[in-house]
């Protein structure tokens, strides 16, 4: 199944419909975010189909993603900004916080909003082509698309920071140093790779994958005392579920896999 909104495309892989792929397709502009293709992605991310067990996040062309569409910023006056800054706050927790974890195959520019936006999936998957930058600060600008929160998450405010700053650019290699992806592969690679990671990740039972997305970020944010408690309900709920008791039946009764060394 395949759909097409403004610039960007869904289609829906797998042999149970289980992985969806969300490319956007605006690589004449460089897959600039403009507000219509903001809305794109909050709309699909939130209309997945039932079948969908991850997504892969992919750009067209030679870049992932320019950023914000700088066209359409001259005209917004501070409420309209403060209004426009939300609607990406909506849209990437649709990302973040939607039904299933997302993969982002990243290349080339991922700048500005565009590092906002590959910050926002569960996974990065970087090709040696990529570089990471948030020009903002050469613009005049703020980050508006929730990065001030997620990026120091990745790198740490003081990296943010310098490279907000300066703008530094981190290379391929750097950053998955650093911690923006993990898994760097060769040019070219990242489509593919992404797309073994999810089909592993759609085996998982999900309801293992929704308590990684949505209790593991704010077990992070909670104080200790509060993290085992929280974790120690969502291990209970998920081990309650029918699926991990037949996995874990499955693995007693020699029926499934064992965890190979790498
Ligand atoms: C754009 C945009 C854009 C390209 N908005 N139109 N982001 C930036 O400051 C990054 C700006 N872009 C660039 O630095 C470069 O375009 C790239 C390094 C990403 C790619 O370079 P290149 O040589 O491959 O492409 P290009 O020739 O610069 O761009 C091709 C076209 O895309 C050109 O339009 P054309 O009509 O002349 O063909 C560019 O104008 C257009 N284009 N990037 C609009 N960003 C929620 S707040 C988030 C705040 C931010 O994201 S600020 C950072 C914005």
């Amino acid at each position: 199944m395949t759909s097409q909104y403004l610039d960007l495309s869904l289609e829906i892989r797998g042999e149970q419909n289980e992985v969806a792929v969300i490319r956007l397709t605006r690589g004449a502009k460089r897959n600039a975010l403009s507000d219509g293709l903001i809305l794109a992605i909050r709309d699909t991310f939130q209309n997945l189909p039932d079948t969908v067990r991850a997504a892969v996040i992919d750009g067209e062309g030679e870049h992932f993603c320019a950023g914000l569409d700088l066209s359409e910023l001259k005209e917004r006056d501070a409420g309209q900004g403060m209004l426009h800054s939300r609607l990406w706050h909506s849209a990437l927790e649709c990302v973040q916080h939607g039904p299933v974890p997302v993969i982002a195959v990243l290349h080339g520019a991922v700048v500005g909003g565009g590092l906002e936006l590959a910050s926002a999936a569960h996974i990065r998957v970087a090709d040696e082509s990529t570089f990471y930058a948030l020009p903002e600060g050469s613009r005049g600008i703020f980050v508006g698309g929730g990065g001030s929160v997620r990026i120091p998450k990745l790198i740490g405010a003081s990296r943010m920071m310098d490279m907000m700053l300066t703008g530094r650019v981190y290379n391929a290699q750097d950053g998955e140093k650093l911690g923006f992806a993990q898994y760097l592969v060769p040019a070219g690679q990242a489509f593919e790779k992404a797309m073994e990671l999810a089909t592993r990740v759609a085996q998982n039972a999900p309801l293992t994958n929704y308590s990684l997305m949505h209790a593991l970020p704010r077990i992070a944010e909670q104080s200790a005392d509060h993290g085992f408690f929280t974790e120690a309900l969502m291990s209970a709920i998920a081990q309650s579920a029918p699926e991990a008791k037949e996995r874990v039946r499955a693995f007693l009764e020699g029926r499934a896999g064992k965890v190979q060394k790498s």
